[in-house]
């Protein structure tokens, strides 16, 4: 591969000196919101996005100033678990420098929005203090490692937490960029590391993403990471993994060569074995994925270009082992326990806490941020975010349950929602995703309002139908592994996809390009009559489509793209 072709990315990375850039002048720089384009690039890496107020745009270009710039900053929490100490924190951050919200994100950790630059760091150092930090939450780097979230067999729920610890913490880059810039960290005398031991100066190709199911649950969604292991369970202990590769969502709009992918199986591991493969895969892929091309960059393109074979000996040698055939696992699906109580195999409870799109915040009556405080100020329960925008008061004792189902009910937390509801997934879109072409989460609730009278309306409500609104196709709700998804095309249009597996394990399928709410809901709604008419006993939506023959499974990525060109003649 010629350097000369390689994405402009690439070279941003090679001067970065290990990430360091020029991000801790571009923060002394009061003429501008802003910072370079460069550390644009590099500040994701601390986990660091710039934005501006996309809301604010047109009135800010007719007045003649820059854009409302501002950061939005994501957490690195494995497993998504935090202390009541730790949630206390965020919240008190969120209120001194962010926009007094916690976004819960589909990756198990906190977004905080609306953080100036003036004020960037003292929100790092806070996070900091809280013993949590940002450091590659973003960018091109191992990302924030998932894990199963609901603790109901303690013991192989801990095994599992350990996994997603012990890897993110191998994984993390060793550049001390992050300490010297947002921490005051002493600064190495020649400014730069030897080496970056696992990255290597460029670091990955791209973004690469893990996580760790423990069966029955797929909330994790295993099949849509780079790396996905599946835990093994013989007489109540965790006995290997099964290790799946090559999962993605991200396609572009109009670019055939993009597409959705269902990770597949590598082969199994033991439990001592898992670190080795995570370190094996992750450098397979900075060797041999696609620097020239960003989109053509991730893993599930790698493995295309390889084939699985090719790709399993190469890990298998570079970890030093051989791995033995994937055994069989069944999930039961993909979306986040029921909403409310659930008591674990050691007589603990856990509340499963329905949040709209992840939004942490006191709105009329339902006052979450403030009800949230008031259960971690008494250390009721720790915190465990869900890999579905949802949050799990966890850990608690059988004399606390009451104290806790009362704040819930005082702070108007507790109502029930309808299990489609419940089950909903919508990203973050405008006004801050510099990417979005559509509303995704100011728009699902109306959206989802519409969805339960039609399911009432045929006698079908409490279904449990897993939906997911992205505001444009990078993925970020997973809606490629939706029944139902949406995925913006521009303001007020979406493409319309149907078909996705309850338990996570098949892509959906392109069913409508760009159409307004309107058209959706009529084509919902004949689906709806259809499905309760003719389904079998416990039949899911996302199965019956496919068998009624409403749309026809892609069960690859290149197929998809065949069907996306079949319903847009491009
Ligand atoms: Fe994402 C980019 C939000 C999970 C695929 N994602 C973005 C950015 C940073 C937009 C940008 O690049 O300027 C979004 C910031 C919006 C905002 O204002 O906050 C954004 N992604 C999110 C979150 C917050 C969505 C949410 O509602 O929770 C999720 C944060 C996860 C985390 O905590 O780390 C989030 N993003 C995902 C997922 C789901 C997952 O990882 O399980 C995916 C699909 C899985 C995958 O990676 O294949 C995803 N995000 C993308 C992509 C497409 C990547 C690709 O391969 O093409 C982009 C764009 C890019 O990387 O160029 C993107
Ligand atoms: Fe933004 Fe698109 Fe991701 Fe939604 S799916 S948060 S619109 S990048």
């Amino acid at each position: 591969m010629s350097t000369d072709k390689l994405s402009p990315v690439e070279g941003i990375k090679t001067r970065s000196r290990q990430l360091r850039g020029t991000i801790a002048e571009g923060l002394l720089d009061l003429v501008t919101g802003a910072i370079s384009e460069d550390d644009t690039q590099l500040i994701k890496f601390h986990g660091i996005y710039q934005q501006d107020d996309r809301d604010l745009r047109a009135e800010r270009r007719d007045q003649k100033l820059e854009p409302a710039f501002q950061f939005m900053v994501r957490a690195r929490i494995p497993g998504g678990l935090c202390t009541p100490a730790q949630w206390l924190a965020f919240d008190a951050i969120t209120q001194n420098y962010a926009d007094g919200t916690l976004r819960l994100t589909t990756r198990q950790t906190f977004q905080l929005h609306g953080v100036l630059k003036g004020v960037l760091k003292p929100t790092i150092a806070a996070i900091n203090q809280s013993l949590l930090d940002t450091l590659a939450a973003c960018g091109d780097v191992n990302r924030n490692v998932m894990c199963t979230t609901l603790p109901l067999q303690r013991e192989l729920h801990a095994c599992v937490m350990k996994l997603a610890r012990d890897i993110s913490t191998h994984l993390l880059p060793q550049s001390g960029a992050y300490h010297e810039i947002w921490l005051d960290g002493v600064k190495l005398e020649n400014g730069v590391e030897a080496v970056e031991p696992i990255y290597g100066s460029t670091y990955l190709p791209r973004k690469f993403k893990i996580g760790i199911a423990l069966p029955p649950d797929n909330d994790v969604d295993v099949y849509s990471q780079d790396l996905g292991y599946i835990a093994l369970i013989e007489q109540g202990r965790v006995v290997g993994y099964n290790v799946v590769v090559g999962g993605g969502m991200g396609v572009t709009h109009g670019d055939l060569a993009t597409w959705p992918r269902v990770a597949e199986p590598l082969g199994r591991c033991t439990p001592d074995q898992a670190l080795a493969i995570a370190q094996a895969v992750l450098t397979t892929q900075r060797d041999h994925g696609d620097r020239t091309n960003r989109k053509h960059a991730r893993l599930k393109y790698t493995l295309e270009t390889m084939g699985i074979a090719a790709f399993r000996a190469e890990v298998e040698a570079r970890a030093g082992l051989q791995l033995a055939p994937s055994a069989t696992v069944i999930f039961k699906d993909n979306g986040d326990p029921t909403q409310g109580w659930h008591t674990d195999d050691h007589g603990l409870h856990h509340y499963v806490l329905y949040v709209p799109s992840g939004r942490v915040s006191d709105v009329g009556e339902w006052r979450a941020l403030s009800g949230l405080r008031a259960v971690a100020q008494r250390e009721l329960a720790q915190f465990r975010l869900s890999a579905n925008q949802n949050l799990v008061l966890s850990d608690i004792a059988a004399r606390d349950r009451d104290a806790v189902a009362g704040l819930l009910h005082e702070y108007g937390l507790s109502a029930p929602v309808s299990p489609v509801r419940h089950l909903t997934l919508a990203c973050v879109g405008l006004p801050t995703c510099g990417l979005a072409m559509a509303e995704s989460e100011r728009y699902a609730p109306s959206f989802i309002s519409e969805i339960e009278a039609l399911l009432a309306g045929h006698g079908l409500a409490g279904t449990p139908i897993n939906i997911r609104i992205t505001g444009c196709p990078n993925g970020c709700a997973r809606p490629f592994l939706a029944e139902i998804a949406l995925v913006g095309k521009a303001p007020g249009r979406y493409n319309l996809y149907l078909g996705g597996a309850a338990d996570g394990s098949r892509l959906t399928v392109p069913y409508r390009d760009n159409i307004p709410q309107a058209e959706i809901l009529a084509l919902l709604d004949l689906a709806f009559g259809r499905y309760a008419q003719t389904r079998t006993p416990g039949e899911r939506f996302g199965d019956f489509v496919i068998r009624a023959g409403i749309v026809d499974p892609v069960t690859s990525g290149p197929e998809f793209s065949v069907a996306v060109q079949k319903l847009t003649g491009t």
